[in-house]
């Protein structure tokens, strides 16, 4: 599982990458990019329009959000005229080889596939068909969260082209800070190398300071009830009255603007609600307002892919955000900050030796669910060594549906053997419908099966650890 990453055969993939596809590029009459439907595949998608306008070649572009399998998705973009005049870029997405292989063999036109995502099967190279070219650093064990972003990657290929591309690493940036949800001094591998190059060309500026991500853009009042990571105790969600009293006390102006708080201010702050989050955080200097705060502009775009995904292929090439997404913005964090709020003061948990669930029904509305559990696991608000079941009864199936998540510490104490297969082990033995990847997943029981698995959780750990 720990292999150390291959630095050696993943370049050797990149560089020979980059070679095919500046050699092809001049027979190239047309370049279709696909990417991914988050602040990520966003990014990557822009980086490569960049290239590709760089090159002078004619482009296109689709969001693929794995709604619609490869084969129908494709089906609706693929042209009569089947050329190799033709090539396909995808970008944060497209490591599904299973299904992507036979359709790239019938094709003429030329594929090339930028991902970090797992593969989820091992075919050898030698079966991969002519006309597709495969980049993935996970398959040389680097990790595609905390080692290297598909913006990171969408980088690294375009610059090899086209050095100039350096200018709109911005981007890099915002794919980096959507995926990697850490602090910029937290990075590793291939996301700090870029970082660090960026940051000494000056493509975006870095300050220190607390973090408080979800909120550092607004005041102290609204950055301390709106920040999503970490989520902070005792302001998280509460009240603006709360809040603002809990700051007077502390002689803190609540309308002062956060990132403008001083070093005794933010210790006193720190000493009321125990967080520990000084950290560097990255601004843009193409942007205004709450587009120059990195983390902020990748939440902004991941909401956006959701609720409206032309919005967030446009808004990224804005300098100012606009009032539309300006309330989509303040909604979700307001309500994924008061769900937190609920989840970690008032809910009743079912809690065994290796799993903890929580009926949200009534409290929390469905929609938020994925979201509420996924943040609840990366700010630890549970015991983060055991798997989070959190959902409820959905009215119109009359099924149980469950949003599952897991953290990385558990993934370390339990083999790299996370949510995904849990799931493939609870659907073989209560059937259901569902999926995921390491960290979360989510599936969808009967009421039956879904009473089994509560009476019988540690024993469905602990076998799909064991198996
Ligand atoms: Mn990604």
């Amino acid at each position: 599982m720990d292999e150390t990453p291959d630095y050696r055969k993943f370049l050797e993939d990149l560089n020979n990458g980059v070679s095919k596809f500046s050699d092809l590029s001049k027979s190239f009459s047309k370049v279709v990019s696909i990417s991914h439907n988050d602040a990520d595949g966003i990014s990557c998608l822009h980086l490569m329009q960049n290239l590709l306008y760089k090159m002078n070649i004619n482009y296109d572009y689709f969001i693929y959000n794995r709604s619609v399998s490869w084969n129908n998705y494709l089906n609706g973009i693929f042209s009569k005229r089947n050329t190799n005049k033709t090539a396909f870029i995808f970008t944060d997405v497209g490591s599904n080889l299973l299904e992507l292989i036979p359709i790239i063999k019938k094709r003429e036109e030329q594929f090339f596939i930028l991902d970090h995502h797992e593969v989820e099967c091992n075919i050898n190279k030698e079966e991969y068909p002519e006309n597709l070219t495969f980049i993935n650093p996970t398959m040389y064990g680097f990790d595609g969260l905390d080692h290297i972003a598909g913006a990171t990657l969408a980088y690294m290929f375009a610059k090899k082209i086209k050095p100039k591309i350096v200018n709109q690493g911005w981007l890099t940036i915002i794919g980096i800070a959507g995926d990697s949800l850490k602090p910029m001094n937290e990075l590793n591998s291939f996301n700090k190398d870029v970082y660090q190059e960026l940051l000494e060309e000056n493509i975006f500026e870095e300050r220190e300071g607390l973090i408080l991500f979800g909120g550092m853009h607004d005041s102290v009042k609204n950055g301390l009830k709106y920040s999503i990571l970490p989520f902070i105790k005792g302001f998280g969600g509460e009240s603006d009255i709360k809040i603002k009293s809990m700051l007077d006390n502390l002689q803190i102006n609540p309308n002062k603007e956060f990132i403008k708080l001083n070093e005794s201010e933010i210790q006193k702050i720190q000493e009321k609600v125990d967080i520990n989050s000084i950290g560097r955080y990255a601004l843009l200097h193409q942007k205004q307002g709450i587009l120059q705060f990195a983390f902020e502009h990748a939440l902004l775009l991941n909401i956006l892919c959701f609720k409206n995904i032309s919005a967030a292929v446009s808004i990224i090439q804005l300098k100012n955000i606009t009032r539309y997404a300006k309330e989509i913005y303040l909604e979700y964090v307001s309500d994924l900050a008061q769900n937190l709020r609920i989840l970690s003061n008032e809910l009743p948990r079912h809690e065994t030796k290796k799993a903890i669930f929580i009926d949200v029904k009534g409290k929390i509305p469905p929609s938020n669910w994925s979201d509420t559990a996924s943040f609840s696991t990366v700010n630890e608000l549970l015991n983060p060594s055991k798997i989070l079941f959190l959902g409820g009864l959905e009215r119109k199936s009359q099924t149980i549906k469950l949003s599952i998540r897991c953290t990385r510490r558990y993934l370390e104490e339990n083999n790299g053997i996370g949510v995904n297969k849990i799931i493939s082990r609870i659907k073989k033995d209560l059937g259901g419908t569902g999926g995921g990847h390491k960290l979360a997943g989510g599936i969808r029981l009967s009421k039956a099966s879904y009473k089994r698995l509560r009476e019988n959780i540690d024993d469905f750990v602990i076998n799909s650890i064991q198996k």
